[in-house]
């Protein structure tokens, strides 16, 4: 059984859903690679030291430097806040190591453009943790696309919905501070749906682009008195335009009362359309024009057939959902796959720099109130 030594750098939501699937991924999945759970890196030491135990990491550090360079480490996983992910993903790629970075891949073109050279010029392996592709119903979606069965498609309409903002007693987290997290909902749930869209219907050429920031400051963490401005959005709300002529919009907020992770969206074709909601994702809503006029209508398709959906047979028998953790088994396995084969897994780093390309572009577009192309080089 070959191993690959795992660093994990972050340790905290990312850090639980990436650590959860590198122990689930063999017992389900048998890997040619089984990952080694070797250390878990973080800021502070009385924390990291405990997730390390709780997450079942062999060591901790509170030197990723010195972790990435180890010899027993195959990959590093950049599980940290965006302005961390470029000098840790560098460092790990010239150390000769496969890198996973969540995503946004970073918070600027410019860290997205040197990441990817460095994981390029290092011949290394990287991914971006955009883990809804790899939902079955979203793969379902791929594939009903590709077959041509939706026709040409006209409109792709993506919205991410939350609501863990909407409460002004909310405390000025990482999340909300520009400089940490390089943009708000943007970045953090609007680069799902560009890679959504990316995935499934094509290329993006052009934006037209709003954002708004509604709550302008909040508590400091830990000193209620006291408040700090907010300096990322709120909401973005964007109108796209892809290279095939389809045209779309995207839509996120962390302030959409009531939804609690609403990642959703439906794309009309010439001869049907598709609907998913993160919020239910074991399902895929169908229409097809081809269907006899007196049963025409959505239809709900339960993707957990084994026979015909991929990942489902390493589960559960039909109907025995699955949930938000498996699309990070499913992602981490796939990446385990690439490394054994010496390949570049998709969303790979170039997927990562498209998709900053097309989150940059919408933040111009916000801030010029005009359409701005999106540069594919
Ligand atoms: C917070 O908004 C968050 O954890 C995102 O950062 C994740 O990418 C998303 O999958 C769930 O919500």
């Amino acid at each position: 059984m070959k191993e690959i030594g795992v660093a994990l750098i972050g340790y905290n939501f990312m850090g639980r859903a990436h650590s959860n699937a590198y122990r689930q991924v063999v017992p389900f999945f048998a890997p040619r690679l089984t990952p080694r759970l070797k250390v878990l890196c973080g800021r502070n030491a009385s924390a990291v030291r405990a997730a390390a135990a709780r997450l079942g990491f062999e060591e901790w550090s509170t030197d990723w430097r010195e972790v990435v360079s180890r010899e027993d480490i195959g990959l590093v996983d950049v599980s940290t806040p965006g302005d961390s992910h470029a000098e840790i993903a560098i460092a790990a790629a010239r150390a000769g190591k496969a890198v996973l970075c969540e995503k946004p891949l970073a918070n600027t073109v410019a860290e997205a453009k040197a990441m990817l050279k460095a994981v390029t010029r290092a011949g290394v392996v990287h991914m971006v943790c955009h883990n809804y592709r790899r939902v079955p119903a979203v793969m379902l979606a791929k594939r009903i696309i590709d077959e041509g069965r939706l026709g040409r498609i006209h409109h792709y309409r993506g919205t991410y919905l939350q609501d863990w903002l909407v409460d002004p007693d909310f405390p000025l987290t990482w999340r909300l501070q520009r400089k940490v997290a390089g943009s708000g909902a943007l970045g953090d749930l609007a680069s799902h749906s560009i890679d959504l869209a990316r995935f499934l219907v094509g290329e993006i050429s052009e934006v037209a682009a709003a954002l708004e920031t509604f709550l302008k400051e909040r508590p400091l963490e830990g000193r209620p008195r006291k408040r700090g401005k907010v300096t990322v959005d709120d909401a973005a709300a964007a109108v796209i335009r892809f290279e095939n002529g389809a045209l779309g919009t995207i839509e996120a907020t962390r302030m959409a009362a009531g939804r609690k992770n609403q990642n959703r969206f439906e794309i009309n074709g010439s001869l049907g359309s598709l609907a998913f909601d993160l919020e239910r994702l074991n399902e895929l809503e169908v229409f097809f024009r081809s269907d006899p006029g007196n049963v025409q209508g959505f239809r709900t398709v339960l993707a957990t057939e084994a026979a015909h959906h991929p990942y489902v047979k390493a589960w559960w028998p039909p109907g025995h959902a699955l949930g938000y953790e498996h699309t990070f088994v499913h992602t981490i396995h796939d990446l385990l796959e690439a490394i054994a084969d010496h390949e570049v897994p998709r969303p790979s780093f170039a997927d990562g720099l498209a998709n900053q390309r097309v989150l940059d572009a919408m933040e111009r577009a916000a801030r010029t109130k005009r359409w701005v192309r999106v540069p594919s080089r």
